[in-house]
Parts: structure tokens; C-alpha cells; sequence
């Protein structure tokens, strides 16, 4: 049967993560509040909403819901703005022969994002009609470490949970394709995502006989 590779879009497919730093220190900064490189690690997989939480913690500062969801526009706003000139630039070293390559396999591709800006970032790196299945942080009510992102892939490309293999960046992106019986495969730092089943620095490390070896 047909295998399904489900790819994380931060960290993984783009390097958005540099975007998201830049807003949420913008904010931080406008709220006095110390918000570093180390600290965004944090954020890493982590839903907008959350991220904020973890922030104003970092500050101790204690916010109305109101003020909360202004702040979430703001930084959202300031995400949009960066990804305006967004093009294929930006995919990440070794994500177009991957995609390619799982293609010409007949295997099924899905998206598995915390992400709700995960649509326009397809289409603008233009790897959109690789996919058979895209969910987002518009489709779930549960975050990473949950597995419901993943778990909700899986059934839209009708595939069993352990016929899923997982590329993901993050910890507990790593935790939920473990909890949803999936194979999962850190993409980055092999120490931190040292839960993962198998872990390549980034996909030009990834051989192709990797791929080949998954499926029956
Ligand atoms: C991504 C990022 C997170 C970000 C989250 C929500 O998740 O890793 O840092 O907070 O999406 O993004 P947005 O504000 O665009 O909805 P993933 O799962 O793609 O790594
Ligand atoms: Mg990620």
C-alpha cells in the first residue's frame, strides 16, 4: 500500500521561522518586554495564540482578552509583511528533489502545519500542487503534541497511521507522529530532536535510498 509523507512547513519546507522572530520582538519590544533568539526556540511548532501566552510570561505580563487579540493582529500583520516578496527562494536546501522524488513514487504527500498562513506560503514557493492533502492551524483545535494535525492528514489521504512518515522540526512535532504511530523523522539539530526515529540535518543529508527503503 501506498505510503503518506507528511511534512511540517516551518523549519521544514521554509525558513519562516526567522519571520515569526522578527514580529514577536517586534512586539515584545513595544510591550518592554526581553524577548531573545534563545527564547523563540520556545515558540518553535507552538500555535500563535500559545506563543503570545509564553511571551507575556516572559515579561509577566498580565493582559486582557482584548488586548491579547489586538496584539495577535498586530503581530500577525507584521508576519503578512514579510512574506509579500515570499517566492521559491525561501524552500528550505533539498525540499524540491524530496517532493519531486516522493512524486515520481507514486506516494502521497501531506501538509501537517500549526501554521494558519500555511495556504498562501504553498502557493507563493509554488510547491502547492505537490500536495494531496493540506492541514493548518485552521483545522485543528488540538496543538503539536497532540497529534490531531497529523492524525487528520493521515485520514484525508486515507492512509494508516503507521503507513505515515513524518518530517518535522520540532520537539513536540516530533512527539506527536510518536504518539500517533508514525514514523518520525527530525529534520535539524539530532540532539534536540532526539525522540525522533531517524534525523537528518536537512534534507541534502537525506539520501534518496532513505525514501526508497520505506516503501513495499
Ligand atoms: C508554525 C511555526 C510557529 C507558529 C505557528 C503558527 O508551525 O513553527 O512558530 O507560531 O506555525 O503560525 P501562524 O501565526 O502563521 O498561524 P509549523 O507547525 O508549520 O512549524
Ligand atoms: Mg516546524
Amino acid at each position: 500500500s501506498k505510503k503518506a509523507f507528511i511534512f511540517d512547513l516551518d523549519g521544514v519546507i521554509v525558513d519562516t521561522a526567522k519571520y515569526h522572530f522578527l514580529a514577536w520582538q517586534k512586539l515584545a519590544q513595544e510591550l518592554g518586554i526581553e524577548f531573545t533568539p534563545e527564547h523563540n526556540e520556545e515558540l518553535k511548532g507552538v500555535s500563535r495564540v500559545r506563543s503570545l501566552d509564553i511571551i507575556l510570561a516572559l515579561g509577566n505580563v498580565k493582559a486582557s482578552q482584548e488586548d491579547k487579540n489586538k496584539w495577535l493582529i498586530q503581530k500577525n500583520e507584521e508576519y503578512l509583511s514579510y512574506l509579500v516578496d515570499m517566492d521559491e527562494s525561501e524552500l528550505l536546501p533539498g525540499v524540491i528533489n524530496v517532493l519531486q522524488f516522493i512524486k515520481e513514487k507514486k506516494q502521497l504527500i501531506a501538509l501537517g502545519s500549526a501554521s494558519k498562513n500555511a495556504r498562501p506560503i504553498l502557493e507563493k514557493t509554488g510547491i502547492l500542487h505537490f500536495f494531496d492533502a493540506i492541514v493548518d492551524g485552521n483545522d485543528v483545535a488540538n496543538a503539536k503534541p497532540d497529534p490531531e494535525v497529523f492524525l487528520r492528514a493521515a485520514k484525508l489521504v486515507k492512509a494508516n497511521n503507521k503507513n505515515c512518515i513524518v518530517f518535522e522540526d520540532s520537539v513536540a512535532g516530533i512527539q506527536a507522529a510518536n504518539v500517533a504511530n508514525m514514523i518520525s523523522v527530525g529534520i535539524g539539530d539530532a540532539e534536540i530532536l532526539h525522540e525522533a526515529k531517524y534525523n537528518f540535518k536537512d534534507f541534502t543529508f537525506m539520501d534518496f535510498s532513505f525514501i526508497e527503503a520505506l516503501l513495499d
